[in-house]
């Protein structure tokens, strides 16, 4: 068995554990902890919770792996290996109730670092719908049990394209504008609330395309790994890796065109 695929039947198992409680905690109410950049970036008892949870169960079968986690930070690696962790990704969907959150674990070689790293292996769980999405690299990406794909490049009818928005006000009306002016190829846009299944949702062909600016590596880590397993392209505009600035995802065949309007649009 490869380490990649140890690393991601690891991850799967303490994924489906996390997921369990994340979604106990929603049936019995959640609370809000705290808030972070601003009033609507907010953090719940259960973001907590759910992240100790995920960082024991590491730190016990992984000793020596690095963590770096959206609620309790970074812990240095001594073998190599950081687990990138977003306990409850979706947190607002979370806290309404909508059913489209996730727990998303990656796995990566070297610095935790989106424009560095390697990675090795990544689960997406959504546990109030039960969908599991998983990949280890170079083994193929996951539903499951069954093999999912990206889909060829969209025809005239247009592109369905999935984005999201920062928590900060200015930011997010010129994040608008800059979605006003992809509409002429998209047929339709998709806003889920939650990086990491705008990202599975490319890697299964539920959307054409998914971008956004400001995500945080742990946004990004386990679903970009998937879409990449699922034979798409992830990364920004001039060849540049994903990172906080920008993240693009999408198949081979629509990643010049889209790529294209995206450049135009954040130009004009
Ligand atoms: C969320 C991201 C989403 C973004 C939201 C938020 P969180 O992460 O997954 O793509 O648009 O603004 O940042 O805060 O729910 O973990």
């Amino acid at each position: 068995m490869t380490i990649e695929s140890t690393l991601s039947e690891l991850a799967i198992d303490i994924a489906r554990e996390a997921g369990e409680l994340a979604r106990r905690r929603r049936d019995e109410g959640v609370r809000i902890a705290a808030t972070k950049s601003g009033l609507a970036d907010i953090v719940t008892e259960a973001d907590r919770e759910v992240e100790a949870l995920i960082r024991a169960r590491v730190d016990a079968e992984r000793p020596g792996d690095g963590f770096l986690g959206e609620e309790s930070g970074a812990g240095e690696s001594t073998t190599g290996v950081t687990w990138v962790v977003d306990p409850i990704d979706g947190t607002v969907n979370y806290a309404y109730g909508i059913p489209a959150y996730a727990v998303s674990i990656g796995v990566v070689q070297g610095t935790p670092d989106p424009r560095e790293w390697t990675a090795l292996a990544g689960v997406v769980h959504n546990p109030a719908t039960g969908e599991l999405f998983h990949a280890a690299r170079g083994a193929g990406a996951f539903l499951g049990e069954r093999p999912i794909a990206v889909n060829a490049a969209p025809d005239a009818s247009g592109a369905l394209i999935a984005t999201g928005f920062g928590y900060d006000p200015e930011k997010r009306t010129r994040q608008l504008a800059v979605l006003g002016k992809m509409m002429p190829i998209a047929r339709d846009i998709r806003r889920m609330g939650a990086a990491s299944l705008d990202l599975t949702a490319v890697a299964a062909g539920r959307v054409d395309a998914y971008y956004e600016s400001g995500l945080w590596p742990w946004d990004q880590a386990a679903g970009a790994l998937i879409v990449e397993e699922a034979g798409g392209i992830v990364g920004a505009l001039d060849g540049e890796r994903a990172s906080r600035d920008l993240l693009i995802a999408a198949a081979p065949g629509f990643w010049p065109a889209f790529t294209q309007a995206l450049a135009d649009a954040l130009a004009s």
